[in-house]
């Protein structure tokens, strides 16, 4: 036995990790999983949850073989079989009830699968169903929202400069759990730390004393969901009291008066709603003017609420117009090795916006994706274009997407249903058939999506580390086998597009990546990168305006038109008085959970009961709750019982809950009492809540009544 050294990338979270695996090259076991020192990103960092890829890949409850379910239990099944069932269910739907009947979810890791990002616009193209749903609904959509109409793209989203910021301000993100968000930035702490060691100064906006806020200058509590008033309150002060002092707008930028749009929003209007002084709104817009290079960036908090998407663009604007944008500290976009802007708009994918509605609602579509909040309405709603079957890739929707129960109800309610997962679990104990991928070290991989949102150009390629058992296959290979076998049209349309396909598979996503880093600027190829196992590094942000801009005049839209409306129809309602006196639901991350699929883990899941309803001394003493009581929380949607946690970490009238949890149903094949503790909070959401502007669900700030339990 001979131990060896594999580096890879992390491909849990966001952060895009170096990790370095030793394990035996004759049995392939895993000894350790430690950070890499030597890659130039994260320099030897890693979380708790990287060492989980050894469990992930070992665990038994992980599917290894495609499953059929029939009247006597879940069988074991070939590929041949599966994939051509799963491929007939599919056609058989659409040919009885028309191709919106076979709707999509795609979930959170396939941005993590640089072969699903590629194969998987295929398959959704054979589907030919305008029901396509994805975790983005439930995430980021208002940054996308905010990025197709400033900036001409969809995927061309600002990133923090956190490594050269002297002023970082925060608002809903809690960085020190989830590790970053639209800003991969590996090792956060030390990088936040650095910003305090030079002189700077974080500050964070949260309904919690986070973790985040806990390591930051200063920390200001805010009312859920008014982050909005917050942002329109600066920005009066700024275009109504210290207008003389802001810098002239660059000439590539194309806007009306800013000073009428915040009208109306003083501060001394908004701290009643906000709980946030007109003192400090003030003085922040001063301090804000004065900093060299500082930065505002926002997540979570700000963009699952009512408000998601106007949040996204005041950000925006407030970066914009106060110079913070395109230089040094400020707000800036990367220029990764593959371009993905670039690359997707030449395919004609720079996105849209309600180009159609969703059936039942009317909620718009976006990027060609409907909300997912319309989910289950649309299965459950009787009439034409009623969804009857459902394709799942990477997704947990039954945990992860608002009201749950009803979800459940759906997916029982379904014809027919394939879910691409490694689990049985809680959504794909629906399905017909479960296509299981291989385990995550068996797979080759590179950050398509996160060194587009990384805050420094880099570019990194793992090769598999373990051989694949002949019998498993890769979710391209299963993506790609579906698009064969959906595939339709005309004899002429069927040939170019099988041929299409057959010159993918060939080339394999490592081809197909290859060509686009030839073409990318750094003109890098996968040779390089395999001779550069721990990463290249490319640089610091760069300036890049107007000529990185995608509206075709290269010119900055600060003030479009859908978020100008939007704000004046939400007005009357922002002003009005507060109408809701009950408590505020609010979600969490913790550094060693994983949305809803980590836990499984023993490693990471030992310890004590993490999801806990948090809330703070004053509210317990009144409603008579201790720590460690048993509360009955109610939403308009569900009742569930949670265990209290009393702290100060939370204001009063807000509590949390952590999303995720929720795995004791009985068909779900998870193995231990530990995985299955917790409740699910999306059972108390709402999927009519949701941003009228986007149609992202507002899963922040959730109106709820508490109640004691003896
Ligand atoms: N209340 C509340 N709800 C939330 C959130 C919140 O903050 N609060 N956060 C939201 C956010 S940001 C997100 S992104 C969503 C996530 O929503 P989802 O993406 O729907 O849920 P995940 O828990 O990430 O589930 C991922 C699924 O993919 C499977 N899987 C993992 N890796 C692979 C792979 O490589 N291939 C395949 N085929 N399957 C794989 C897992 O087994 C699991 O079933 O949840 C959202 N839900
Ligand atoms: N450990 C771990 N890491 C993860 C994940 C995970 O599940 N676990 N998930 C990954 C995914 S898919 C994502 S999208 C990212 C998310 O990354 P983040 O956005 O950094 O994660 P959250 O912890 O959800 O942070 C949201 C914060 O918003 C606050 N908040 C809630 N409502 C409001 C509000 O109305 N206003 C304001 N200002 N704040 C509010 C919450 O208290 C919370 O602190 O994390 C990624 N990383
Ligand atoms: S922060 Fe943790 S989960 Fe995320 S990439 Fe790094 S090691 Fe992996
Ligand atoms: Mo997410």
């Amino acid at each position: 036995m001979t131990m060896q050294t594999h580096k890879r990338t992390c491909s849990l979270c966001e952060a895009t990790c170096g990790i370095e695996i030793r394990y035996d090259d004759q049995t392939g076991e895993i000894g350790s999983v430690k950070g890499d020192k030597s890659d130039p990103f994260s320099r030897g960092y890693i979380c708790p949850k990287a060492t989980a890829l050894q469990d992930l890949q070992n665990d038994p409850d992980r599917l290894r073989r495609p499953l059929k379910k029939t009247a006597s239990g879940w069988q074991e099944i070939s590929w041949r079989q599966a994939l051509g069932e799963a491929a007939d269910g599919l056609k058989r739907v659409q040919a009885q009830h028309g191709r919106d009947a076979v709707a999509s979810y795609l979930g959170n890791p396939n941005v993590h699968n640089y072969g699903n990002l590629l194969f998987g616009p295929l398959l959704l193209r054979a589907l030919g169903s305008k029901n396509k749903f994805s975790a983005t609904s439930v995430d980021q959509l208002p940054h996308h929202m905010a990025s197709l109409f400033m900036f001409g793209h969809q995927l061309l989203i600002p990133v923090p400069d956190i490594d050269r910021t002297d002023f970082l301000l925060v608002l809903g993100a809690n960085p020190l759990a989830s590790n970053g968000s639209l800003m991969t930035a590996p090792d956060i702490k030390n990088r936040l730390q650095a910003i305090r060691q030079r002189g700077g100064r974080i500050l964070v906006v949260d309904p919690r004393r986070t973790e985040t806020a806990a390591a930051a200058d200063e920390h200001w509590f805010i009312r859920p969901g008014q982050d909005v008033l917050l942002l329109l309150s600066l920005l009066y002060v700024l275009t109504h009291e210290l207008a003389e002092q802001l810098p002239p707008l660059p000439d590539y930028i194309d806007s009306q008066p800013l000073a009428p749009l915040a009208a109306g929003f003083a501060p001394e209007v908004t701290a009643e709603k906000t709980g946030i002084a007109a003192a400090q709104v003030r003085a922040l817009a001063r301090q804000w003017l004065a900093a060299d290079a500082a930065v505002c960036y926002g997540r979570m908090g700000v963009s699952v609420q009512e408000y998601g998407g106007l949040c996204q663009w005041l950000i925006n604007v407030l970066n914009i117009v106060t110079g913070h944008f395109d230089r040094a500290g400020g707000a800036m976009f990367t220029t990764p090795a593959v371009d993905l802007p670039a690359v997707t708009a030449a395919q004609g994918g720079r996105g849209h916006y309600d180009r159609y509605r969703s059936r039942v609602r009317g909620l718009p579509e976006f990027g060609g994706e409907l909300p997912v909040s319309a989910l289950a309405e649309e299965i459950l709603t009787p009439g034409k274009g009623q969804v009857r079957a459902l394709l799942t890739v990477a997704g947990n929707p039954v945990i992860s997407t608002p009201n749950s129960t009803q979800l459940t109800e759906a997916l029982a309610s379904l014809d027919f249903m394939v879910a691409v997962d490694y689990y049985l679990n809680e959504t794909s104990q629906h399905a017909d058939l479960i296509l299981p991928p291989c385990g995550p070290l068996e797979k080759d991989h590179y950050d398509l999506i996160f060194n587009t949102l990384a805050v420094r150009n880099v570019a990194k390629y793992s090769q598999p580390l373990l051989q694949r058992d002949a019998g498993s296959r890769e979710d391209w290979q299963i993506l790609l086998a579906l698009s064969k076998r959906l595939n339709r049209g005309s004899v002429r349309q069927r040939l170019n597009n099988w041929l299409r396909l057959t010159v993918m598979g060939r080339m394999k996503p490592a081809g197909i990546l290859n060509k686009l880093l030839r073409a990318g600027p750094a003109r890098l190829d996968l040779k390089q990168l395999l001779a550069s196992p721990q990463g290249i590094d490319l640089g610091p942000l760069q300036p890049g305006m107007p000529g990185r801009l995608f509206h075709r005049d290269k010119r900055l839209q600060l003030t479009p038109a859908v978020f100008v409306q939007a704000l004046q129809q939400a007005r009357e309602n922002l002003l009005a008085a507060p109408r809701h006196n009950g408590f505020l639901l609010i979600g969490r991350r913790h550094i060693r959970c994983n949305n809803s699929w980590l836990h499984n883990s023993q490693r990471l899941i030992k310890g004590k009961n993490r999801c806990t309803l948090m809330l703070c001394p004053q509210d317990a003493a009144q409603l008579g709750i201790t720590a460690g009581a048993r509360v009955q929380v109610r939403s308009r949607v569900a009742e569930l019982v949670a265990e209290a946690e009393i702290t100060d970490q939370l204001m009063p009238g807000v509590v949390s809950l952590p999303h995720g949890w929720g795995h004791s149903q009985p068909g779900v094949r998870l193995n231990t009492a530990r995985t299955a503790a917790g409740v699910n909070t999306n059972e108390l959401t709402d999927d009519q809540r949701v941003d009228a502007l986007t149609g992202n669900a507002a899963l922040n700030g959730v109106p709820v009544e508490l109640a004691a339990l003896s």
